[in-house]
């Protein structure tokens, strides 16, 4: 178990410790896909690999996340777990560095000799770009992530391999054929297992530009097959969803210092008993937590929520999608519909779980009314963050194939598949009726008044205090999110987050005490944060929402 405020020689005896064990774990594995050591010295450039190698891992950014004038801190929330992943399986003697081009400049003038970059959809043209340049510099360039799965044709012209799916099986693979001479272009993904998965290089990561520096993932994929979801083209020709070894996982959470963590898993219950196992083994570690889960797994898995509170979780991302029960049934979100959501919030807020819903706008029920009716009913329910998108169909999914069919993509300019933009031809609404309608529902929800009526849902005065706090220091104080991120301060806001989540797993104040207090407790916070309002709306820090064009702050994308 980790310590509660780790110094900074903690921080670097924990560096340490993860380098020796990064080493053995690469050693053991070496001998598990290569059982050959002896590779002969193959100049680079004829087809093989230099003895140890200068290695670039890129995470490319789309143009606004790196523009001076956007308030980029969605963008500094997570570290590129990915790349990291993949780092883990280099040689020890590689020069191994992951750039993460949301947070730092990419110098382009220096001389790799493996490019590796992750693509997103939305950073597909940029990644192509800094491809292109570096195979133009003698570099030999890798591919792959999410997009390049979904477009393969479209990456193979700018690059010298790609790859199709996880990364765990393809990629040790790809670097013994590199060493014996015969690397091949194209690898897909079959042998789905997190097994002999080496302990992550967060060496590599620099934890002070990121608010999240501990996200990690112990699972892949879902269970669930919904039509919008990237991950039935992602995870396609093998297991769609598995998990890591429980003992594993929590060595894994071990080795991250501080107390907060997120996991970015896409469905963390999918498993209930490895998602029991894994709280079990949790409860004691002193963890606060964050997480994603489904209103299906609230509801029927009452025992391992307790047990994830028990070790923990204090805040649970929950795709509600929509409050229109047959667009359910038309994105084959089954696992929602007929659920009883305010039960399920109900449930969390009983055990003092904060609540960031998700909803996605334009399916083919909604109307105009969508957007009031989607926010009233959050602010109703004392939903505390919640996250917007307009429905976006990803390339190789469903939704995309359906849309594709009845016509109605409007273009393929990847920079805009964002969930920012409308990108296909609404049923009910008009484009610029749904684009309009997204920002304002941002705007509703986190409004001074709103985010004080969902504080007023709660039952007694401390869970409304961590309501203002939690829902208000999101968004009303970005700019100073933003100063943080600038000064590459962020990790400093960090125990700001861990104390307020430390108060959500409290349960609700004495009645009495609360029915005592509140009346003026209420009416003194209600006016300081008017005036907090006031005074950033005066100094043109905020705007209604999104004025300066910068994304709404997100736990998860
Ligand atoms: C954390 C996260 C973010 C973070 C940070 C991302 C980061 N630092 O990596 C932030 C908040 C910045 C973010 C932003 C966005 N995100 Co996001 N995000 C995620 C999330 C929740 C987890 C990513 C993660 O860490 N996964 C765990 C690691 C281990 O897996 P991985 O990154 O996929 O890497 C593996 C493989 O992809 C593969 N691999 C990847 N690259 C390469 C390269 C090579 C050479 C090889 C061999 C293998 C390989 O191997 C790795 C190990 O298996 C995913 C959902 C998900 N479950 O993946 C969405 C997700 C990736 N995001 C998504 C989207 C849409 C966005 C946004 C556009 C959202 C928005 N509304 O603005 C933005 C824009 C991103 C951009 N810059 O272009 C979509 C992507 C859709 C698509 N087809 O590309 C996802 C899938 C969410 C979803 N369900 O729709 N996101
Ligand atoms: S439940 Fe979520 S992660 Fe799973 S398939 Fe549906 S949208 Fe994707």
């Amino acid at each position: 178990m980790v310590g509660e405020a780790p110094g900074l020689a903690f921080l670097v005896g924990q560096l340490e410790i993860d380098r020796f064990r990064h080493a053995r774990y690469v050693s053991q594995l070496r001998h598990r896909v290569t059982p050959h050591h002896e590779f002969s010295l193959i100049v680079h450039g004829q087809g093989g690999a230099p003895d140890s190698m200068r290695v670039k891992m890129i995470l490319p950014a789309l143009t606004e996340a790196t523009s001076p004038f956007f308030r980029p801190i969605k963008y500094s929330l997570f570290p590129p777990l990915g790349l990291a992943t993949l780092a883990a399986y280099m040689d020890d003697g590689d020069e191994v560095t992951i750039c993460d081009e949301h947070v730092e400049k990419l110098r382009l003038d220096d001389e790799p000799d493996l490019v590796v970059i992750q693509v997103y959809i939305t950073s597909a043209r940029r990644a192509y770009e800094i491809a292109d340049h570096y195979r133009r510099r003698g570099a030999r360039v890798a591919l792959g992530g999410l997009h390049v799965t979904s477009l393969p044709e479209e990456a193979a012209p700018h690059a010298d391999h790609i790859f199709m799916g996880p990364g765990e099986d393809t990629w040790p693979q790809f670097l013994d054929d590199l060493k014996r001479g015969i690397p091949m272009p194209r690898y897909v993904s079959r042998d789905r297992t997190l097994a002999a998965l080496p302990p992550i290089r967060r060496d590599l990561i620099k934890r002070n530009l990121y608010l999240v520096p501990n996200s990690i993932v112990v699972s892949r994929g879902c269970p669930h097959v919904c039509d919008f979801c990237y991950k039935v083209a992602f995870f396609q020709g093998g297991k769609q969803f598995y998990t890591m070894e429980v003992d594993r996982a929590l060595a894994e959470i071990d080795r991250l210092p501080g107390r907060h963590l997120y996991f970015l898993d896409d469905h963390l219950f999918g498993n209930p008993n490895f998602a029991a196992a894994l709280f079990d083994g949790m409860a004691g570690m002193g963890r606060l937590w964050q997480a994603a889960g489904t209103v299906k797994s609230v509801l029927e898995q009452p025992v391992v929520l307790e047990k994830a509170v028990r070790s923990g979780l204090r805040s649970l991302f929950v795709g509600f999608e929509t409050v229109n029960s047959a667009n359910l049934q038309d994105q084959r979100k089954y696992q929602n519909i007929g659920r009883d959501y305010s039960e399920a919030i109900r449930r969390l807020h009983d055990l003092g779980v904060m609540v960031n819903g998700s909803f996605v706008f334009g399916m083919d029920h909604d109307g105009p009314d969508v957007f009031d009716r989607t926010v009233d009913w959050a602010v109703d329910q004392g939903i505390e963050t919640a996250t917007y998108h307009i429905l976006t169909p990803y390339p190789d999914t469903a939704l995309y194939r359906r849309m594709d069919a009845e016509n109605r993509v409007l273009h393929h300019d990847w920079d805009l598949f964002d969930t920012r933009h409308v990108v296909f031809k609404p049923q009910r609404l008009s484009s610029q009726e749904l684009e309009a309608g997204y920002w304002r529902a941002y705007r509703d929800f986190y409004r001074w008044g709103s985010i004080w009526r969902g504080a007023s849902s709660k039952a007694g005065l401390r869970p409304r205090l961590r309501h203002l706090a939690y829902a208000g220091g999101w968004k009303k104080f970005e700019p100073l999110w933003d100063l943080l991120i600038r000064s590459k301060q962020v990790l400093h806001a960090l125990p700001v987050l861990e104390t307020i989540l430390t108060g959500f797993g409290s349960r609700p104040a004495k009645a009495e005490s609360a029915a005592r207090l509140a009346p003026n407790a209420e009416r003194a916070l209600s006016e300081a944060s008017v005036r907090v309002d006031e005074e950033l709306h005066m100094a043109g820090l905020v705007g209604d929402g999104n004025r300066s064009g910068g994304a709404p702050i997100e736990l998860r994308s």
